[in-house]
């Protein structure tokens, strides 16, 4: 079984996301997604509208998805790759070349990601509207 490994918020999940899922679950059989906790995002600088329970139960209703488990620090993911047996390390291309140190333990692939949408536009784009009204 190819096991593939994808780290991320997914908040306000959007096509962005499943487009990256799908290739993501397209690179191998089995899709584990990495999702960071609040806390993890606080770290980026992220403040998800979703909790990571939520935002856990969402990711787990998506046929691309086998499982989800949480994302705490920028240092786990060598153990996370070894301790799963992974077998690809997905990311989109914003990462480009970041995580080149996985290399040595696994595939990794950088996806082109969806143009014209994101989690940070759907939030501005909905701040506009109500200032519209
Ligand atoms: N993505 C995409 N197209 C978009 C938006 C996002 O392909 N329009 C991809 C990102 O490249 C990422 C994934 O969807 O691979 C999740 O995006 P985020 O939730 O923004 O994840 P991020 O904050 O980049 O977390 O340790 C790594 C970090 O946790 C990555």
């Amino acid at each position: 079984m190819k096991k593939v490994i994808t780290y991320g918020t997914y908040d306000l999940l959007h096509v962005g996301h499943i487009n990256l899922l799908r290739r993501a679950k397209e690179l191998g059989d089995y899709l584990l997604v990495v999702l960071s906790s609040d806390e993890f995002n606080e770290l980026k600088g992220k403040k998800a509208y979703y909790s990571y329970e939520d935002r856990k139960q969402i990711l787990e209703a998506i046929k691309y998805v086998d499982e989800v488990i949480p994302e705490y620090t920028w240092e786990q993911k060598i153990s996370d790759v070894q301790d799963n047996n992974i077998d690809v390390f997905v990311m989109g291309h914003d990462w480009e070349g970041k995580f080149d140190f996985l290399k040595d333990y696994c595939e990794v692939v950088y996806l082109p990601r969806t143009e014209g949408i994101s989690t940070t536009k759907i939030k501005g784009d909905l701040m506009a509207k109500n200032k519209e009204q």
